[in-house]
């Protein structure tokens, strides 16, 4: 029996200069992996917490030196000598330890971390890859992938207020090909807002952040850039957004500052009926707040037939909330976000729990992200059929873009299925 011989854990730096937890598992074998937690800016209020040490003398206040003593000096105590295969045991003694239902204790941050590290660390001791260890021989198709190409909201300091315009490279047979055509788009579009004296300045994904008249203009700037780079827009390339909208929303009423509106959920849904029946637009995240689950449901009546509706600061990869809004048709898809949950065995089970109902997974990123690319290896394995990891620039979301390429490089029989994705 392999075991858990050592959890170590110690600060290191997110792609927006935040300190954030790495974990290191070693194995009575000798293996070991390291897994590095990722950090959010537009979170969900019902996420499992991040536990920072609120130091203001320390990085302001952001410090993770508690989430880190807790892998140490608490949950190091229970797993030490643990069979560290046994991941759905490992992340159920983790549960019991916190004993509350969102990490209050230990820190989803904390939790994450070793739950990460130790499959990473099985996956090396069993010499497999560990898309293969999380999957099994299950595991075969590459998402397809979401990059967020022109950031707004949150994620960038210009007045456009949805979060997330997104190119979704579906006309493709082959993950390669498509992740070309994204790139070529990518940087179409940068000529282009020069030429336009636009910012080419990036925000947090590595999208571009130019101030805009309003929240359709992305959208047409984006079609030029697929139609100069010699794509078809609709056919061979979709648009996405993440609007984010429980950033703008209160008391009832959804504010767009970027455009001087202030909308009911019942105004906002027509807004999207617009701007889908205009533009080849698939999938739209948090089209309204995780608050307003009657709009949701108004939302998902009116859209979800059409288009992809996915439920992000809505569900928070959380089994619980998920089965509530399967229950009450709300939504067709989750995105999965695993420090939203804090284990790997929670994300697989909210991951099985959208399959089993029909809804689709996009497995994401977060705005403050590292060079650890665990979710490009989850993506496969759960056959989760899409990714959300950021434009294809800045090293943080390219890892996760080139891990992809190397698990298709190394393994020819993985599929690219995008074009069956939204068939009806
Ligand atoms: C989102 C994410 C990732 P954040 O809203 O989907 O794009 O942003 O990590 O800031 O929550
Ligand atoms: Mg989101």
């Amino acid at each position: 029996m392999i075991t858990i011989k050592e959890l170590d854990a110690f600060e290191v730096l997110d792609s927006r200069g935040n300190p954030t937890i790495c974990v290191k598992a070693t194995l009575s074998d000798g293996n070991s992996g390291n897994a590095i937690v990722p950090s959010g800016a537009s979170t969900g209020k019902r996420e499992a917490l991040e536990l920072r040490d609120k130091d203001e003398s320390r990085f302001v206040g952001k410090g993770v030196l508690k989430a880190c003593a807790n892998v140490t000096e608490i949950i190091a105590r229970e797993l030490i000598g643990i069979n560290a295969h046994r991941q759905t045991h490992i992340d159920s003694i983790l549960q019991h330890i916190d004993n509350t239902d969102n990490y209050a204790k230990l820190g989803a941050n904390a939790t994450l971390g070793v739950s990460m590290a130790i499959a990473r660390a099985s996956a090396h001791s069993l010499n497999i890859p560990l898309f293969q260890y999380l999957g099994g021989i299950n595991g075969v198709n590459l998402p397809a992938p979401m990059l967020n190409i022109i950031n707004g909201g949150s994620h960038a300091d210009n007045n456009v207020d949805f979060q997330e315009y997104m190119i979704m490279p579906l006309g493709f047979d082959c993950f390669k090909r498509a992740l070309r055509a994204s790139v070529e788009i990518y940087h179409t579009l940068k000529k282009i807002l020069n030429e336009n004296n636009l910012s080419t300045g990036v925000g947090d994904e590595g999208g571009f952040a130019p101030n805009l008249k309003n929240n359709e203009e992305p959208i047409t700037y984006i079609l030029k850039a697929i139609e100069k780079a010699g794509y078809k827009p609709g056919e061979e390339i979709s648009i996405a957004l993440d609007v984010a909208s429980s950033e703008f929303y209160k008391d009832g009423i959804y504010y767009l500052k970027g455009e001087n509106k202030k909308l009911d959920s019942k105004g906002l849904v027509e807004y999207y009926e617009n701007l889908t029946a205009k533009y080849p637009i698939v999938s739209i995240e948090d089209g309204l707040s995780e608050d307003d689950w009657n709009g949701w449901a108004y939302l998902t009546e009116q859209l979800g037939n059409k288009i992809q509706l996915v439920g992000d600061d809505l569900f928070v990869t959380n089994t619980k909330i998920l089965q509530k809004g399967i229950n009450k048709k709300i939504a067709n898809a989750i995105l999965i976000k695993p420090n939203q949950i804090g284990t790997v065995t929670q994300t697989l089970e909210a991951i099985r729990l959208a399959h089993k109902n029909g809804y689709k997974t996009i497995i994401s990123h977060r705005s403050g992200e590292s060079e650890d690319t665990f979710i490009a290896d989850l993506s496969v394995a759960v056959n989760a059929g899409e990714i959300k990891t950021g434009a294809p620039a800045r090293g943080e979301r390219n890892a996760k873009y080139n891990r992809l390429l190397e698990l298709r490089h190394y393994n020819k029989l993985l599929t690219y299925e995008a074009q069956n994705l939204f068939k009806k």
